[in-house]
């Protein structure tokens, strides 16, 4: 038994010295000191032998347990530290090797013109509110004073969710206007709002025409609202937008939801007015429509047009940031190409 034990000690300190990882190590304390590993195997047979024989071989036994155990241990640290050297080793760094380059975003030339066509409108009190997107046929043209024969209503342009044309038809919204009419029905006037969002007809898609776009309409409702408001409002939003010397000009128009109706031309912000190849040689540039809220789309409103009267405008986000940056082609602002968009930084 004697001998049994030295064989298995040289066999124990023979595996562990070979031992060249953590789990190898591991292995080896379970084939010799485990509960059914070599040394502990010969221990259990102890039971057959002579008190002094028991007491001769415990002591060898515990010696040689305590040899392997405290051998194990040590080849434990020493793999554990080398396993760490070698995890530090490959995790070093470089700390002189020169860094990655992050290149910073821009925002997009829309969202820069939109938010400065609404901060000037937010310094003259307007308050910005927005609304759906998918809309009902009745806030995006009955409710509007449109004819029930208007082409805008067709399907060739208005992008429709069934086949049905009724009021409760769901369609993509044309304008933001069905907004202001829901302002209009759930606030009392005295009303002053922006309203910016996406818009959708269904068009071909060319260097002008996008299915979808971007508008900002503005609604104003209060007692005594006449034509002088309005242009006194927009001539303040063209001085504020394009500088102290841009003056406007209205053009009579027609539109279902005001009366009367026109466009405004503001002086053209690259030559003043002496005509230059933005204005087209006119010296005038298009920018938006507007007029008095028809008396009709009041009512639809919930609004007593006897008491009350408004004026409304609208323009293209897309046309006032293709004039002030000279973008000649809307489709650039769709494409997520990094150096258009950079170009704005
Ligand atoms: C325009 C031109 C003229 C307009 C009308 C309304 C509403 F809903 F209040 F009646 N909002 N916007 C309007 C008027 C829009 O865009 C060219």
């Amino acid at each position: 038994m004697q001998a049994e034990l030295q064989k298995i000690l040289a066999e124990a300190l023979e595996a562990i010295a070979k031992a060249s990882s953590v789990e190898e190590c591991e292995e080896t304390r379970v084939k010799f000191l485990g509960k059914k590993g070599a040394l502990t195997e010969i221990l259990k047979g102890m039971g057959k032998l002579s008190p002094e024989e028991k007491k001769e071989i415990g002591q060898i036994a515990n010696k040689a347990k305590a040899e392997i155990e405290n051998t194990l241990n040590a080849r434990f640290a020493e793999l554990k530290a080398a396993a760490q050297t070698a995890k530090l080793a490959a995790e070093k760094i470089d700390v002189t090797e020169p860094g990655k380059k992050f290149e910073l975003g821009a925002k997009h030339p829309l969202t820069v013109t939109m938010n400065e066509i609404l901060n000037v409108f937010k310094s003259m009190g307007y308050s910005i509110v927005e609304g759906p997107e998918v809309e009902t046929v009745w806030h995006n043209f009955d409710a509007l004073n449109s004819p029930k024969n208007h082409p805008s209503r067709d399907m060739t342009d208005t992008f429709y969710f069934s086949e049905g044309r009724g009021s409760e038809d769901m369609i993509l919204r044309t304008h933001t206007s069905p907004v202001e009419i829901r302002t209009m029905l759930s606030q009392k006037p005295p009303i002053k709002v922006v309203v910016p969002g996406r818009c959708f007809r269904n068009d071909t898609p060319d260097a002008t025409h996008s299915p979808m776009f971007h508008q900002i309409e503005g609604l104003v409702v209060d007692e005594g609202i006449t034509l002088a408001d309005l242009k006194g409002t927009l001539d303040t939003f063209a001085k504020l937008m394009f500088g102290p010397d841009a003056r406007i000009k209205f053009r009579p128009s027609h539109f279902p939801f005001t009366e009367p109706s026109a466009e405004i031309d503001v002086s053209c912000f690259k030559c003043g007015g002496k005509g230059c190849n933005v204005c087209k040689g006119s010296g005038w540039i298009e920018i938006l429509g507007c007029g008095l809220t028809h008396p009709h789309v009041l009512q639809a409103g919930g609004i007593d047009p006897e008491k009350y009267s408004g004026f409304a405008f609208g323009m293209g986000v897309e046309r006032v940031a293709m004039l002030k940056y000279g973008v000649e082609d809307i489709r650039l602002f769709y494409e997520n190409d990094m150096r258009f968009i950079s170009e704005f930084k």
